[in-house]
């Protein structure tokens, strides 16, 4: 059994929608532990398209491998209505496999811890929210990483995806 991190981000259409339908979905892959509150964020990289994003983190327990999890997450987005899968382009749903146990790992298809992780708020601010203490293989703490990157936008709202 391996515990599994997952962030997931919309920014199209109805976003909380997406986010509360791929979160149920990922209820299926194993035991989802804890779920983040729903962050809206500014867009970080790529596009200059100005919409915001919801973002949010999941701790999931699961059998599943690395490569596993991941297919069956671009199972989910697709099911659940991504039309997009182009790297930074607007998408109604993303979940991006962040962390897996103390695991790093880089092949074609998948690099664990996901690369941009500790650049970015609004994957950052939500693991912290639901694992105080969590500390990625490379020994950095998720706490101090989000304290570098507190300039970028990111608010807690009041909607739960969790039910
Ligand atoms: N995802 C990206 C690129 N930029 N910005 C925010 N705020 N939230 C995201 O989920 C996000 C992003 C690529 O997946
Ligand atoms: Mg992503
Ligand atoms: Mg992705």
């Amino acid at each position: 059994m391996a515990t599994a991190y997952l962030s997931l981000g919309s920014n199209l259409g109805d976003r909380l929608g997406y986010l509360r339908r791929g979160l149920r979905e990922v209820r299926l892959l194993g035991t989802v532990l804890a779920s983040s509150s729903v962050y809206e964020t500014a867009p970080v990289g790529g596009t200059s398209d100005p919409r915001p994003y919801l973002n949010m983190a999941v701790r999931l327990e699961t059998e599943l491998s690395p490569e596993g999890l991941l297919l069956a997450l671009k199972s989910v987005e697709s099911r659940v209505g991504r039309k997009d899968s182009t790297k930074n382009m607007p998408r109604e749903l993303d979940i991006d496999l962040v962390l897996y146990d103390r695991l790093a790992l880089k092949s074609e298809r998948l690099e664990i811890p996901h690369p941009r992780m500790k650049e970015r708020r609004f994957v950052l601010e939500p693991l912290v929210e639901i694992e105080p203490d969590l500390v990625l293989p490379d020994g950095a703490k998720a706490i101090d990483l989000l304290s570098l990157v507190l300039d970028q936008e990111a608010a807690k709202i009041d909607a739960d995806v969790s039910i």
